[in-house]
């Protein structure tokens, strides 16, 4: 069995496209392949609800952390719903299975001897009585002296900062100078397993790129402080402190697995267990999340395929520049199918970026996936009627030998290849109609040759099923293949070689409306208004 994670969104804010396309939708497609090719995959998510960020937004809005989360919750899942995202489960980090799972965790490695405590300087105000996390206090970097920046982190320079680095330090909710003070903290001997992840990493199928970074960090690698002086999260045993976010974030793949089935422990531990994440949480999931798995004794994962970000119009997103389009915004114009299948036919399986180009959207649907496979369907016209001939085993052998590559690719991750060898047995499909004018033909001759095409259609659209669902089930009850559900649900293996050509087929309907240009008008219109506010 596999069990496919997607990380966990934070829950402070509707989806954007940017959001999409290095996780939800390849572990989508993966888990959508996976059932195709007789592997059992179970889909598992959660929103992540835990920390400061999600606090502040809170603290913006005049709402409860939990409310604010909450509502984004389901705000979320019903948008990944309209995009078709098939989780077997979308859980929350903020649930009583993740607390318990995580105090678990906690206590299994202190047994171990992996915890310890230590003092640390932290900022502290006065006036309200209490620690302030990094992003509660703001002031100038002291290496390029850009103003405003939290404590933690410079964002003009990228430097890390330590607490008492910033130059005139403010709390952000009084506006008064924060102290320094020492605060006990729970670490996790991160530096006591270094051989171990580093032979995870090098006997791990990852890719190359992505093990180089994590070389570099493993060499550099710190005990980790695994708490945080707030109110906002699991509170940590016996403390006023909460585990900081990204110890129990990871921890809620497991604990929604458990939310899913009694058998989470044993699904968990023997199984291929993927992760599916963007290039920025690359050091939580290959150092970070194999350590406290490595310290508890459970099973690692076997694969983090890890994507680039997605630029839109060639900038980057961004929240406060309004420049963004959310998913909701999207899918009320386009259906999901067509975000589905521009996304995926850009995105390599690398750490490279991509961009979202709404000029480019339109043509690729309308030049690429209508023109060819809409039209494909459409022109299954010429099937009715006749009583179709099952092609030779010679014809139908080249387009085995395509689901073989597929197979291949799919499973290395590899998924614009993958659409793109099933747009090809859609073009060979095309240019037999273009060759054989079948239209010209007597009814026997005709039989044969759409024979031919139904079975180029048949194939084409069973595998064009991970990437535009809705879409291949249509054209998958046009061609009176009926398994697709039993496949879906069982993960039972589709035998491609004895595929053949159905006796008689139903008839056509379009499946595609083409991409208008005052369509796209409108989300560029809304894009120039936002970004201009
Ligand atoms: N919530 C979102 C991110 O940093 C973060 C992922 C958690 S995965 C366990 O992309
Ligand atoms: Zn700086």
């Amino acid at each position: 069995m596999r069990i496919i994670t997607a990380a966990l969104p934070y829950a402070n804010g509707p989806l954007h496209l940017g959001h999409i396309r290095s996780t939800y939708l390849p572990a989508d497609i993966y888990k959508r392949f996976s059932n195709l090719f007789g592997v059992k995959a179970l889909y598992v998510c959660a929103s992540d609800e835990h920390g400061t960020p999600i606090a502040l937004e809170a603290q913006k809005q005049g709402k409860s952390p939990e409310e604010l989360s909450s509502f984004y919750h389901k705000m979320q899942e019903e948008d990944f719903s309209k995009l078709n995202i098939s989780f077997d489960i979308f859980h929350s980090t903020h649930s009583k299975e993740n607390e318990e799972l995580t105090l678990f965790f906690f206590e299994k490695l202190k047994e171990k001897g992996l915890i310890y405590k230590k003092n640390v300087l932290q900022y502290y105000c006065e006036e309200l009585e209490r620690f302030m996390p990094d992003r509660y206090v703001v002031g100038t970097c002291p290496y390029c002296k850009a103003e405003n920046q939290y404590a933690d982190q410079c964002e003009a320079c990228g430097k890390t900062l330590k607490a008492g680095e910033l130059i005139s330090p403010k709390c952000i909710i009084t506006g008064k100078p924060p102290k320094l003070k020492e605060s006990s903290h729970y670490f996790f001997k991160l530096t006591a397993l270094k051989e171990e992840l580093s032979n995870f990493i090098e006997r791990g199928n990852f890719q190359e790129e992505v093990k180089n970074y994590v070389r570099d960090w493993l060499a550099k690698l710190m005990d980790w402080d695994i708490v945080r002086d707030f109110d906002w999260g699991i509170r940590v045993p016996n403390t006023n402190q909460v585990f900081y976010v990204w110890f129990d974030a990871p921890i809620g793949y497991i604990s929604s697995l458990k939310a899913l089935t009694k058998n989470w422990k044993e699904y968990w531990n023997s199984s291929e267990v993927i992760h599916f994440i963007g290039k920025d949480i690359i050091y939580h999931h290959y150092l970070f999340w194999p350590a406290m798995l490595l310290g508890v004794s459970f099973n690692l994962p076997s694969s983090i395929p890890v994507r680039g970000y997605l630029t839109l119009e060639g900038q980057k997103f961004s929240k406060s520049r309004g420049w963004y389009i959310t998913l909701r915004e999207f899918l009320e114009i386009f259906p999901a199918d067509y975000l589905r299948y521009y996304m995926t036919s850009i995105t390599p399986y690398s750490l490279t970026d991509a961009n979202f180009s709404l000029a480019e959207f339109k043509e690729k649907i309308n030049n690429e996936l209508i023109s060819n496979y809409g039209n494909l369907i459409n022109r299954l016209k010429l099937a009715s009627g006749l009583e179709l001939v099952d092609p030779s085993n010679s014809f139908k052998e080249e387009a085995l030998g395509l689901v073989n590559d597929y197979e291949e690719v799919m499973n290395s991750f590899r998924f614009k290849e993958g659409l793109e060898i099933t747009m090809k047995i859609i073009k060979e499909a095309n240019s037999i109609l273009s060759k054989e004018e079948p239209w010209k033909l007597e009814k026997t001759e005709r039989a044969k040759t759409m024979g031919k095409v139904v079975y180029l259609s048949l194939i084409g659209s069973i595998l064009l099923y991970p990437f535009i669902p809705s879409s291949s089930k249509k054209a998958l009850s046009i061609l009176n293949f009926k398994l697709l559900e039993e496949f879906e649900r069982e993960g039972k293996n589709i035998d491609f070689s004895s595929l053949k050509t159905p006796e008689r087929i139903n008839t056509p309907f379009p499946l595609f409306k083409r991409v208008e240009e005052k369509e796209v008008l409108k989300l560029k219109e809304l894009l120039s208004k936002r970004s201009k506010r």
